[in-house]
């Protein structure tokens, strides 16, 4: 079958069709297909995933993928969370969003670095009815390391791992095992629930 990637993120949309793949379904952007980002007003990550992946399925007719996700960091009362791509402005700054983390940690004399990436994953159906989908990873902030990935990656050392996102492969970052029903990253364990969900992956 086919379906729509509700993201104008180029980096989430890269993650979601490599991720996508194993599935075998056949993927077209919102991007590539002119649809306009609608206004994410919810509170939480699982509410701007359905608001994205309903416009969506309503706009093309197609089932229709949506990530929401983000940055929690712990001494900052979860900040960013779902505002993660509002702090890099409408510039998409991130190096500036990753100082302003640093410069909030310093301002409240904090020493803990804990944080977690959230993905909500939400599949909404052309009749309506949606299914989510959820992952997450631990892990602690660093000064930035690595260019590789997008957003906040440079800045986020997974727990258990010597290396940032930022220097990590696509595929380290997945860390996907299907069989084992096993991944890495925020998203690639929200795309392991899809798949204990519904879909079994071809590899
Ligand atoms: P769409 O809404 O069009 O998908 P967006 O970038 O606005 O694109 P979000 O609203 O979900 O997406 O914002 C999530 C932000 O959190 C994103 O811009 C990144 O800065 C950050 N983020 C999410 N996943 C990340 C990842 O895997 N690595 C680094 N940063 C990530």
């Amino acid at each position: 079958g086919k379906v729509a990637i509700a993201t104008h993120n180029a980096g989430k949309l890269a993650e979601m069709r490599e991720l996508l793949a194993p599935f075998g379904i056949e993927a077209v952007s919102a991007g590539e297909l002119g649809l306009p980002e609608p206004e994410e007003t919810g509170t939480m990550f699982a509410e701007n995933a359905a608001i994205k992946a309903k416009a969506a399925a309503d706009a093309t007719g197609l089932p229709a993928f949506a990530d929401d996700s983000g940055l929690c960091v712990d001494a900052l009362d979860g900040a960013p969370g779902i505002f993660s791509a509002r702090w890099a402005g409408p510039t998409k700054d991130f190096t500036g969003a990753m100082a302003r983390i640093f410069a909030e940690l310093d301002r409240r004399g904090a020493a803990e670095r804990r944080a977690h990436f959230v993905s909500a994953l939400v599949l909404a159906w052309p009749d309506g009815h949606t299914e989510l989908f959820e992952g997450r990873v631990f892990g602690e902030l660093v000064a930035a390391r690595g260019s590789a990935g997008f957003g906040y990656d440079p800045i986020f050392r997974p727990d258990g791992h010597e290396r940032t996102f930022g220097e990590m492969t696509a595929d380290e970052k997945h860390g996907v095992d299907w069989q084992k029903g096993a991944g890495l990253s925020h998203r690639a364990r929200a795309f392991i629930d899809l798949s204990r969900a519904c879909l079994a992956p071809a590899s």
